[in-house]
């Protein structure tokens, strides 16, 4: 493996409701994952995040893998619904007791707290009130911002707004297999907006509360055209746009690009200033490229998604394309060129069916190789230039993986979900070598 500049933040990634647990303890109030999971059919194995990793109760143990693992930056979510029981109002003080608990673990382990303000887990009454289709969602995420910095912006490290925006709105909004389930494909751009522009108000509310840097992480996608034609061109430049453009472009000060469903209407006067307000690192959530060609006559989309052969595949079916990572970092440093802040991958993983074997060891020589070739792809984008700071693996336990409920497993830590005993994988301990050298 070759030298990483010193300084170079090493860390893992979480998020609340997929491992906290505890979803109706000290005054939290439902989210829109809460009521999803409990509608039947929603998840493959029926299972819910209402007890996940119990997170919540084992935090301390949790921060000793972390404290092992050598990292220096843990990377979690803050449950809004913790903080804001029905998504407005002044700050449950016993939900954010137990992220001050969280943070001062971490501090006393000399692991830098960065946290996400929002990964999916909208507390249910704003949903009901549109969600993230009406404008006002944008004005009570920056409250909520707000009252979180106000108790943890003396000693969070790095704010994270917002988690994959365009995943939460083609999900969630588009298709409908994420909560809040809403189908309406293209329709859905309001989710998109809303959630930009709360974020530029986020923005300005930690900004005032504070001196630390502030981030957003975004979900990128390198495409892969399949086929040759005009169309096929594109159907291309199509999914790139909605992916990979979307929620990038108007951030760093573009406006937003020709992409599919975009609704002008929607975007009042000088919205496009808040969004941009200037951010300090750009989060880069990577899993895998997208092969993309000309959709079929008559197809709703734009673009049709296809498979990508000649890959390994990891148990999500996912091709295993570490240099897309290096191509999407390229391409961001291209694209965006001096307007690219400096750039954190904050996920960066695989999912195998990982099992302990007869001495309970858990081996998992797939993940290393993922992860190995990832890390070696991103420094190699560093040494062209890119200005990349740092990389968080997705993720540090096995957790509860959305839609996938507990068949999809990520982490560096196996977890026995009945008994909750972690155990760490060998990819745990060729992480915590990386970290070391
Ligand atoms: O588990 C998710 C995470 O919540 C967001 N990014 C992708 C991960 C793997 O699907």
């Amino acid at each position: 493996m070759p030298d990483f500049p010193a300084g170079f933040r090493w860390g893992v990634s979480t998020s609340a409701y997929q491992i906290e647990g505890a979803t109706t303890v000290d005054g939290r109030g439902p989210s829109i994952w809460d009521t999803f999971a409990h509608e039947a059919g929603r998840i493959v194995d029926g299972s819910t995040g209402d007890q996940a990793c119990d997170h919540y109760h084992r935090h301390a143990e949790d921060t000793a893998l972390l404290a092992g693992l050598g990292v220096s930056a843990y990377r979690f979510s803050i449950a809004w619904p913790r903080v804001q029981p029905t998504g407005t109002g002044p700050a449950n003080a016993a939900g954010l007791d137990f992220y001050d608990r969280l943070v001062d673990g971490l501090l006393a382990a000399g692991i830098d707290p960065v946290a996400t303000l929002f990964h999916w887990d909208l507390p249910q009454p704003l949903e009901d009130a549109g969600g993230w289709l009406q404008r006002d969602t944008a004005a009570r995420f920056a409250e909520y911002a707000d009252l979180t910095a106000t108790r943890l912006g003396d000693r969070v490290k790095l704010w994270i707004t917002l988690n994959e925006p365009f995943i939460h709105m083609t999900l969630g909004y588009g298709i409908g297999t994420h909560a809040p389930g809403r189908m309406l494909l293209f329709d859905a751009f309001p989710a998109a907006h809303h959630q930009l522009l709360g974020h530029g108000l986020a923005v300005a509310a930690l900004r005032a509360r504070t001196a630390s840097p502030v981030a957003i992480a975004n979900n990128y996608s390198p495409v892969r055209q399949v086929g040759d034609t005009d169309a096929d061109r594109a159907a291309a430049q199509a999914y790139d746009a909605l992916h990979n453009r979307l929620f990038t472009d108007p951030l760093l000060g573009r406006g937003y690009p020709d992409a599919p469903g975009l609704d002008p209407a929607v975007i009042r006067d000088g919205d496009l200033d808040v969004l941009a307000a200037p951010i300090d690192v750009l989060g880069v959530n990577y899993y895998n490229p997208t092969g993309v060609r000309a959709p079929e006559e008559g197809s709703p989309l734009p673009f049709e998604m296809v498979p990508l052969d000649g890959y390994p595949r990891t148990a999500f079916d996912w091709p295993v394309a570490p240099d897309g990572l290096r191509e999407l970092l390229r391409q961001l440093h291209h694209r965006y060129g001096d307007a690219l802040p400096p750039v954190q991958v904050t996920e960066s993983g695989c999912a195998y069916d990982d099992a302990p074997d007869a001495q309970g060891r858990v081996d998992d020589p797939e993940r290393i190789a993922y992860l190995d070739g990832h890390v070696r792809a991103m420094r190699e984008a560093m040494a062209e230039g890119v200005p990349v700071t740092g990389y968080f693996v997705w993720s540090l336990l096995d957790n509860w993986e959305w839609a996938e409920g507990f068949t999809k497993r990520f982490g560096l830590v196996h977890v026995d979900y009945p008994t909750q005993r972690r155990t760490p994988k060998s990819s745990y301990a060729w992480f915590r070598d990386l970290v070391r050298r």
